[in-house]
């Protein structure tokens, strides 16, 4: 990494699977997936498609040597469909042949009969059938049966989010090669290598030690490939194996939107309770995941969901209850806030409500339950170093909220068919997996005799930036300049059992080790430089590529120093664990630590919405931002502002839509939109919390990955404020996306 990732990327120059040249003799996958959401196979007729010229092999459920099981957290997910099928778009063959447009013309030559079941797709409906994934799971505390008792004001209600597409503009795909003596390589875009070794390893009924996984960067995962870049890497090693020759198999844009999981989609029904302060005393919840057909990362999901059921606020008795229900849509997986803007969606739904009812405005009630240091939080964490209430006063006085209000006010009063709406949205994210397990990371740092430095650590380049926070964790940890340093490719063989990059720790993780890492290395060093100068070691630094004495530059520079050791025989490479201390949770207490800290922000949203035609723009978006002290400042703002526009998109214009036979109706990019950049919000203005260090973070710093999506729910407040300013009295119900044609249905309901 001479230069950065971004001007690799301007020049088109950055490299993805598919631009890896492959190796002579590449032979190409496509998959021949389930045509209905449920039912039997009765028979599969390959015999049209065994005939064409190219195909090499058509490989089924029963060629796979291993076992037929790709599930991480619970096995109920076979790689190749065998008897059943379960959703659309399930894999059940794997052509292998020339050339890619050839495997996918077989693919169209391959029947198969089914006997059709029903298919669910809707969450509470498999609730009712008793499809669960998993049994439902309650975090609570306090009372809140014997508090609705002292509430002036109670609300129930219902609140539905949809799904959501990750859209990385790299689908899915895998390159694997066969190495000597029954070993694989694999270049993967995923963002848990170590999953697709594990699951490759399964499939081909081989050690783990027999497949290398190596990740150069994705373009774009968003939670994606956490768990569902598995499938893809396994069937192509499956074909590999078949075929005994290099296999590719990268998704056509289509493809990767029918097969694979999205955002979860939840059905919810809440109850709030406060008292005439507008003090929430009590909050009910309960959650309906649709998880379709597998469980996937679904548990760890709902399980975040709970942990983010009260997001900023403080309420003493909460009952909060979440059921993962089977359907037979794709198995929905891992997107960024893996759960928790699911919850939050549902807590400001239930706000709002209370607040038209108590006719005051949303902001009021949310201001006033703020958390605070030494609230505890229902599944027993004791908040510390809180810092909503800072990031909300700071920006209601930068950005002058009573103007903000005036204005809106102004402006609806002065334009009938036009109206604003302005929403608050604070969002409390707890960093850490919330599976303790997962919380570790390793690294593996060499310098080289010339002085340069390579990095292998387990967190992968997605577009994130973890590589130049890495790169500058170990630069400032050796004293040499960021050119100085290559952060590697993540490789299974360097960095061995790593946690997928996600749960936005990747940099904290990946980085902390590094530090391990490199301050293993800078303690040799300062005693070899001690040693040959007659000073103590702990006189000893390095910066400015210099080894520094007391704090000043000696003549002695980084280069000549670790030349110089390398002849004395000092070891210059080091590799180091990294598990985040302190933190624990007691699944059948439901109770314990299980963030190291909180990520903290405040956006102020001003919508403008046009009554008539149902569009609208939002106008300005201001943030602020506790990122304690970011290790790349522009990085960050990048996250802060893709997380936002991607969060809006989540809750006002996109829109995954099933039929009921299971069938994805939104399939392409013209009937399903993204943000771009005239959706986008004209201005976004992001401020970072100032003095705001966090003293157990990695130099001080925070994560930034997901939290700020979650900005984007307040996007969906402010055009409902402004739909009411159109039409007080209508009842907009809580779903979400506010599509347009939403919007119109809210306003003209007849
Ligand atoms: N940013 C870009 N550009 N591309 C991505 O795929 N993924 C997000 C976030 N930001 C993503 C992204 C998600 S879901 C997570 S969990 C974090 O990055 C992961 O990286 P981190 O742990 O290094 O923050
Ligand atoms: N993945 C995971 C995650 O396995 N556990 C988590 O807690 C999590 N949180 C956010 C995103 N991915
Ligand atoms: Mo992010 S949803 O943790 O990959």
């Amino acid at each position: 990494m001479k230069v950065k990732d971004c001007q690799l990327h301007v020049r088109g120059e950055s490299r993805f699977v598919d631009d890896f040249p492959a190796p002579q003799g590449t032979m190409h996958a496509a998959i021949k997936a389930s045509e209905i959401a449920h039912g039997d196979i009765k028979d599969i007729d390959l015999s049209q498609a065994e005939k064409l010229p190219g195909v090499a092999k058509i490989v089924l459920a029963r060629d796979i040597p291993g076992e037929n099981q790709i599930g991480s957290i619970i096995q109920d997910e076979p790689l190749l469909a065998d008897k059943e099928v379960h959703f659309r778009g399930q894999p059940i063959a794997i052509v292998v042949a020339q050339t890619a447009e050839i495997a996918r013309e077989a693919v169209s030559l391959i029947t198969i009969e089914y006997t059709e079941k029903t298919p669910i797709v809707d969450a509470r409906e498999a609730a009712t059938k008793g499809q669960l994934i998993a049994p439902a799971r309650t975090f609570s505390c306090g009372d809140t049966e014997t508090a609705w008792a002292d509430c002036t004001t109670i609300v129930s209600g219902s609140a539905d989010s949809g799904g959501q597409e990750h859209l990385y503009l790299e689908t899915q795909g895998a390159l694997v090669m066969p190495a000597e003596d029954g070993v694989w390589r694999i270049l993967s875009s995923t963002q848990g290598p170590t999953a697709v070794q594990r699951i490759c390893a399964r499939i081909l009924g081989i050690d783990m030690h027999q497949i290398e996984v190596d990740v150069l960067r994705l373009g774009g995962g968003f939670g994606g490939k956490e768990d569902q870049a598995t499938a893809w890497a396994a069937l192509a090693a499956l074909a590999a194996f078949c075929v005994q020759q290099p296999v590719k198999l990268i998704l056509p844009r289509h493809e990767d939107m029918l097969m694979t999981g999205k955002r979860h989609p939840y059905s919810s029904d809440f109850k709030i309770g406060l008292d005439q302060n507008g003090k929430i005393l009590a909050y009910e919840a309960t959650y309906y995941q649709n998880a379709g057909a597998a469980a996937d990362l679904s548990t760890a999901i709902l399980e975040r969901t709970l942990f983010h059921a009260t997001n900023s606020y403080f309420i003493p008795n909460v009952k909060a209850t979440a059921l993962s229900c089977r359907t037979n849509l794709p198995p929905n997986t891992a997107f960024r806030g893996f759960g928790g803007p699911q919850a939050m969606f549902v807590i400001e739904s239930a706000i709002a409500a209370a607040a038209e009812k108590m006719g005051v405005a949303a902001l009021q009630i949310q201001e006033k339950n703020l958390l605070r240091d030494g609230d505890v939080f229902p599944y027993g964490q004791k908040m510390e170093a809180c810092r909503i209430g800072r990031c909300w006063q700071e920006n209601k006085e930068r950005f002058f909220w009573q103007d903000k209000q005036q204005e809106v006010a102004d402006f609806n009063l002065q334009n009938p068919l036009v109206k604003k709406g302005l929403a608050i949205m604070p969002v409390t994210f707890g960093i850490s997996f919330t599976n303790t397990g997962l919380n570790q990371a390793g690294s593996l740092v060499h310098v080289y005799s010339d002085g340069s430095v390579s990095v292998s650590t387990g967190a992968v380049e997605m577009g994130q930036g973890v590589n130049a926070k890495i790169r500058a964790v170990a630069a400032r940890c050796l004293g040499v300049d960021l050119a100085g340093v290559r952060i590697e490719s993540t490789n299974t063989r360097r960095v061995a059992n790593t946690s997928p990059t996600a749960a936005s720790a990747g940099a904290d993780l990946n980085g902390h080790a590094t530090r391990l890492a490199c301050e293993q290395i800078t303690a040799r060093l300062a005693d070899f430089a001690a040693q040959s100068m007659g000073a103590t070691a702990a006189e000893i630094s390095f910066g400015k590529n210099r080894v520094l004495r007391d704090g000043q530059a000696t003549d002695l520079t980084w280069d000549s120093l670790v030349e110089q050791a390398y002849w004395a025989r000092v070891n210059l490479s080091a590799q180091a664990h990294y598990a985040t201390p302190k933190i624990h949770f007691d699944i059948t207490q439901e109770k314990g630590q299980p963030f190291a800290y909180y990520s903290f922000g405040v956006a102020a949203i001003v919508a403008r919405l046009d009554c008539v035609r149902g569009i609208y723009t939002f106008e300005t978006v201001e943030i602020v931002h506790d990122l304690g002290a970011s290790l790349a400042p522009k990085v960050d703002l990048g996250q802060i502002e893709g997380a936002l526009v991607q969060g809006l998109g989540w809750m006002a214009m996109e829109d995954v839509v099933f039929d009921e036979n299971g069938r994805l109706l939104a399939n392409t990019l013209s009937t399903y939109k993204i943000p771009d950049i005239y959706f986008a919000p004209q201005k976004i203005d992001t401020v970072l919390l100032e003095n705001a260090a966090h003293p157990a973070g990695l130099f001080h710093s925070k994560a930034i990955g997901e939290p700020p999506l979650m900005y984007g729910i307040g996007g969906w407040f402010a055009l409902r404020n402004a739909m009411q300013a159109f039409r007080p009295q209508a009842q907009i119900p809580f779903v979400a996306p506010m599509t347009p044609e939403r919007v119109l249905l809210g306003l003209y309901p007849e």
